[in-house]
């Protein structure tokens, strides 16, 4: 009897602790290695589907706004701002205790056009956009002043290549633009962080051309405390060599990294790119996990998770942010991208918000580091 009592009490204890160990989140295995987060879109603040509202609560120290304060959403017109979502994603995060994270400022893609047109509908002069980039930011990093933590300045400026993107920021104001913003925002909040941020970052030629960014800003006197590498994946590519390289020459250039929008898609790419306007034809073979993901394929997405997620870890020291971009798969914008309506599994919790088992391998690899 008394045996029988002791085993008893025996398993209650261990499934206690199993539950406890199920129950620890990403945010809190990381803590005191680097802030992980996720981006939140405003259906998911505004708690339509209430499970998502709460995971995201629950499970990450910090979000960023997937959309809402971007330049077109936050100043859709000259003399028009639009504040209603990014206020309440801040206030969101603020009640749930999060670090929130201001992105972005200055970016070619999601900004009226009205940013660089005059009222003939011809690019405006380079005082004309300078001063609009100021009044933008001015505005937008003064309102959140002390609720954000850093701000995504400037992003997406270069091509794979490590040439300047051609974007009317750049044909109307060189590269100065960029050095422009940074000390626009600087001045808005001089304790804010500031990041540059942008997508391949693994490429040596814009991994090269971002750590020349970094020396100009500093040498002409601004503040950038990171880059932001978006971290936008596929099963291939970038090697794990190539996105450690990158680690090694942003810490050399002396500014903290941050993960900014990880994800992995599963599916065949005809792309390895970012650029949102790159879009491709849909077919049945670029889509082949409608139904299921064969056990093979699932396992080397895990693996590839759990590399990547191993090499974070080995460089927390410089980097202060892992964020995923998008909580789950099913509202995930590789979705639709860079073909549309596919079926894709990139991020760390499936359509019926499930955690995905390689969650609690994470889990472990960070409690063990
Ligand atoms: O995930 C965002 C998607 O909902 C928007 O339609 C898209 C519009 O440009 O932007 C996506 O987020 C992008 C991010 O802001 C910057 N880096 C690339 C991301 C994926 O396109």
């Amino acid at each position: 009897m008394k045996i029988k009592i002791i085993s008893s009490i025996t398993v209650l204890v261990l499934l206690a602790s199993v539950d406890t160990m199920a129950q620890k989140t990403l945010g809190e295995a990381t803590k005191g290695k680097f802030l992980f987060g996720t981006a939140v879109n405003m259906q998911q603040v505004n708690g339509v589907n209430p499970i998502e509202t709460e995971l995201i609560a629950k499970e990450f120290t910090t979000i960023v706004a997937e959309n809402c304060m971007k330049p077109q959403p936050i100043h859709p017109e000259e003399n028009r701002y639009n504040w209603d979502d990014a206020d309440k994603l801040v206030a969101f995060g603020e009640k749930n205790k999060q670090v929130v994270t201001g992105h972005c400022l200055i970016w070619h893609s999601q900004i009226g056009r009205w940013f660089f047109t005059d009222a003939d509908g011809k690019d405006v002069s380079p005082d004309v956009l300078k001063e609009r980039m100021r009044q933008h930011i001015t505005t937008v990093v003064g309102r959140y002043k002390g609720r954000v933590k850093g701000w995504d300045v400037v992003n997406e400026a270069f091509e794979d290549n490590g040439t300047y993107r051609n974007s009317k920021f750049y044909q109307i104001l060189g590269k100065d633009f960029i050095k422009y913003a940074f000390q626009f925002a600087h001045d808005a909040d001089p304790n804010v962080e500031l990041y540059y941020n942008d997508y391949n970052v693994e490429t040596p030629a814009k991994c090269d051309a971002i750590v020349g960014l970094v020396k100009e800003l500093k040498a002409a006197g601004c503040r950038i405390d990171a880059v932001g590498s978006q971290a936008h994946m596929h099963m291939n590519s970038p090697t794990l060599e190539a996105t450690e390289t990158s680690f090694k020459k942003l810490k050399a250039a002396g500014v903290k990294i941050l993960i900014t929008e990880w994800d992995i898609s599963i599916l065949p790419s005809p792309y390895d790119g970012a650029n949102i306007s790159a879009s491709f034809k849909y077919s049945k073979e670029m889509d082949p996990y409608r139904e299921a993901i064969p056990d093979s394929i699932q396992q080397k997405w895990n693996k590839r998770v759990l590399d990547m997620f191993g090499l974070f870890l080995k460089y927390h020291e410089v980097i202060d942010r892992v964020t995923v971009w998008g909580l789950t798969d099913n509202t995930n914008w590789l979705n639709n991208f860079p073909i549309r309506g596919r079926k894709d599994y990139p991020v760390l919790f499936d359509r019926n918000n499930q955690r995905k088992p390689v969650v609690d391998e994470m889990i472990k690899m960070a409690e063990k580091q």
